[in-house]
């Protein structure tokens, strides 16, 4: 297969962890041990789908839109049996957050929260997963 050529700028200390992680691992060069760890990132990636984790799905939303919140219930009581609680905290005059703890298959939860960071008005959301084992 043909090998690209890229620079890479690092801050000092990701520099020296990569390095010890190349002299650990006794990968024969630096790009050898980027190329692990990009291949290690598209796995886990992937691996996912089909196990079974817990997490937390975050979303930051504008508390005055209030079609949202019917939108996000609605979703949420389509998903039910993954969720275990939901935590809501007034941030500020305007800002929601909430915290919903989830377990289930993998896919499953990317499914609930893709769904739900989608809604209009959502300004932040993320996926927090996490194995047993
Ligand atoms: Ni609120």
């Amino acid at each position: 297969m043909q090998v690209k050529r890229f620079s890479v700028s690092l801050e000092e200390d990701l520099f020296r962890d990569l390095d010890e992680m190349v002299e650990r691992n006794r990968f024969p060069n630096r790009s050898r041990a980027i190329g692990y760890l990009i291949r290690k990132y598209v796995v886990d990636e992937q691996w996912g789908d089909n196990r079974e984790v817990a997490g937390a799905i975050v979303l930051v939303y504008d508390h005055h839109k209030r079609e949202l919140q019917s939108h996000s219930t609605d979703v949420q009581h389509e998903f039910h049996d993954l969720i275990l609680s939901v935590q809501h905290v007034h941030l500020d005059h305007s800002n929601c957050l909430e915290t919903i703890a989830v377990k289930g298959l993998a896919g499953d939860l990317k499914r609930l929260a893709d769904r739900l960071i989608a809604i209009k008005g959502v300004k932040h959301g993320q996926l927090v997963m996490t194995v047993k084992d």
